[in-house]
């Protein structure tokens, strides 16, 4: 089948790239002329000159590695990953000191998780480029990613949650982040037969604060929802910003065989919530306090130090009781994504196995609201009426919807998984406008500001599941892919396919010039203030504690000072505190000790990180700078003296002829 659906779309490509000739560039730059200019037209469109900057930066989620990555738009460059969910080498996220609390959860230290929606906050309903949020979906958890310095500033854990999926989405002015669970489970969590399921198990929406002025996040309250899956969410927006739709499937309650039991319905629901309602019994105190455990782990900006809190109660809105919450809305059939348009009036159920694209209006559903013309109930909230509320059908679009984006001139388009393409359609019409396949199996696309009052229609990104023949074999194991789209004509135009980092869900783009001026180049040395800093060559030393040995230590080019410690003994632990002196942006100095159990250091200018190493055998041991840092960079290193656990040799320690001892 995925055969036949590849050689097609190969065909349907070739004759697509003929079609998409559009002399004069859909983008206004002038064409090469009709006979040498279709592959190079698309060229140029990418090409970004060396030394020239993207006119867009993409942030794709990874997946399964737990981190977002940074591509430039449209030349496809990868330019860095952020570590969020799981520990990276390369730059010591989750091995220093400094920040292995971020990792600390109800479950102990879980240094990785399965990352798929970056949210980037917003303001008015537009991207304002200061925080991305970000869910890990196994070990519930939300993150926030600080775009001033590109770093995971916090990680706040998600009790009475499980599959943390419809996650994490952004109220309009980043009042909340929101986070669904995508299982239901037992809350609170007990020992029972998983057989009792039906009734007996339930779900949460958490709403999840956020202060306007430093980003910091606070679960506020849940939301108790019958026992169905949540896959996605999004905010409503002007009209309909005070509501937040979420998918539901497994409206069936089926605990085993899913892929049978889970799509008995015709219609599961799109769940409208009213969140300002549910804000409103919040404050005047009509939720529960209930216990319960989860962890809070924020980046002190002053000490670059993370620091874990645990909270032992959360809030929770019982929404089958509560009137006035939760809506149900009947969508065809084990509903994907949820998509509001950039009004607020439509919102698009993507239906995994229904023929159609449903499309629900606002302003009806606030209708039959108000008029209270409901349908039935489930678990006490009310269903609406499919047809009172619909806005309109896309009929047979293609196979295997998944999600929809805005190009704000009156355009939705949406990824068909089964069919492999991406499918323009009008919103208002209903029509199909274009199709394009998608090398294969699109899953989530982005157009900037896609997930706002303002799209920026100019290109789309699919983000491709399977990759198969589209780049060099390298094995079994392949990256995914994204594929670029001009929009701006009446046809899409495919330009570029590039490999992305592991498994890219959800992406958020935003245009560079919202962005770049905002981020720091160097932490100032002034203002650290990191208990363990040394701020010149002259406040290093080596401390000893019982076993514990601690190294103040600085790094500027091309030594460490220290460079020679003698006294170290077998049996210790030495935890080395080392303070990148060097003000100069781009100059990070690296640190690695032989048989060090983590990873390395990278310590950036004005920052003080710590690495920690438990020396095993008798003998004389070197250290090094890991960072070709400049010319000296491979003189850049020292040694340890490790001396056996009961030997006298004094703590001492120095540079050149300069000798220190305790
Ligand atoms: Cu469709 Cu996790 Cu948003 Cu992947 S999800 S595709
Ligand atoms: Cu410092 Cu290489």
């Amino acid at each position: 089948m995925r055969q036949t659906i590849k050689l097609l779309g190969v065909g349907v490509a070739a004759m697509a790239v003929f079609a998409a000739c559009n002399p004069g560039g859909a983008n206004g730059k002038t064409s090469r002329g009709s006979s040498s200019g279709l592959s190079g037209s698309a060229a140029e469109r990418v090409y970004v000159a060396p030394g020239e900057h993207d006119e867009y930066y993409g942030f794709l989620s990874g997946g399964f590695d737990g981190h977002v990555s940074v591509y430039g738009i449209p030349s496809g460059r990868l330019f860095k990953t952020i570590p969020v969910f799981s520990q990276v080498p390369t730059n010591g996220w989750g091995y220093s000191e400094e920040t292995k609390p971020m990792f600390n959860t109800s479950f102990g230290f879980v240094p990785w998780d399965d990352l798929h929606h970056p949210d980037m906050s917003q303001t008015n309903g537009e991207l304002d480029g200061r925080w991305i949020f970000a869910n890990a979906n196994n070990t519930p958890r939300i993150a926030r990613i600080g775009l001033n310095e590109f770093m995971t500033q916090e990680i706040i854990e998600i009790p009475n949650s499980a599959g943390n999926h419809s996650s994490a989405f952004v109220t309009e002015n980043t009042e909340y982040v929101v986070a669904g669970t995508r299982f239901s489970i037992p809350i609170p969590q007990r020992d029972m037969p998983i057989d009792e399921y039906k009734g007996n198990f339930k779900g949460t929406l958490s709403m999840i604060s956020v202060d306007q002025e430093t980003g910091e996040m606070d679960l506020a309250f849940q939301l108790l929802m019958p026992g169905f899956n949540y896959d996605l969410g999004h905010p409503g927006r002007d009209n309909s910003h005070g509501w937040f739709f979420f998918t539901t499937y497994n409206t069936e309650e089926a605990h085993t065989l899913q892929e049978v039991n889970s799509s008995q319905n015709d219609k599961d629901f799109i769940a409208a919530v009213n969140w300002k309602k549910a804000e409103e019994y919040f404050k005047a105190g009509k939720g529960k306090k209930v216990p319960t455990k989860y962890y809070h782990n924020k980046m002190n900006p002053k000490t670059q130090t993370a620091v874990s809190t645990v909270h032992e109660e959360v809030t929770i809105l019982d929404a089958m009781e509560l009137p006035g919450i939760v809506y149900f809305i009947p969508t065809p059939k084990s509903p994907h994504g949820v998509d509001v348009d950039p009004t607020g009036e439509y919102i698009i159920g993507n239906g995994k196995l229904s023929a159609n694209l449903t499309v629900h209006s606002f302003s009806k559903i606030l209708n039959a609201i108000e008029n209270e013309r409901f349908e039935g109930e489930a678990y006490g909230i009310p269903i609406l009426n499919f047809e009172d509320v619909l806005a309109g059908v896309v009929e047979q679009p293609g196979l295997g919807p998944l999600h929809t984006e805005f190009d704000g001139k009156g355009n939705a388009y949406t990824t068909f998984f089964i069919s492999s393409e991406v499918v323009k359609w009008e919103l208002g019409t209903w029509e199909v406008k274009d199709r394009k396949d998608s090398y294969y199996s699109p899953g989530h696309l982005v157009i900037p500001g896609g997930n706002s009052r303002k799209p920026d229609g100019k290109y789309l990104i699919t983000m491709n599941k399977i990759t198969k023949d589209r780049f060099l074999p390298v094995g079994p194991e392949l990256n995914h892919a994204a594929q670029l789209f001009d929009i701006t004509g009446d046809k899409m135009e495919l330009l570029l396919d590039f490999p992305t980092v592991a498994e890219p869900h959800y992406a958020s783009m935003i245009h560079a010039d919202k962005l770049k001026h905002k981020t720091k180049e160097i932490y100032r040395l002034s203002e650290n203030e990191h208990p363990r800093v040394v701020k010149n060559a002259n406040e290093t030393r080596v401390e000893r504690d019982g076993k514990n040995v601690h190294v103040y230590m600085s790094m500027i080019r091309s030594h460490f000072t220290p460079d020679n410690i003698e006294g170290i003994k077998v049996g210790d632990k030495v935890y080395f505190h080392i303070t990148n002196l060097e003000q100069d942006f781009d100059l990070p100095h690296g640190f690695a000790i032989i048989g060090n159990n983590n990873a390395e250091l990278l310590v950036l200018p004005g920052q003080t990180e710590t690495l920690t190493w438990e020396p095993k055998h008798v003998g004389v041991w070197p250290f090094y700078c890991t960072d070709f840092c400049s010319a000296l960079h491979q003189e850049m290193g020292g040694y340890i003296r490790v001396s056996p656990e009961d030997s006298d040799v004094e703590l001492s320690w120095g540079l050149d002829d300069e000798k220190f001892t305790e």
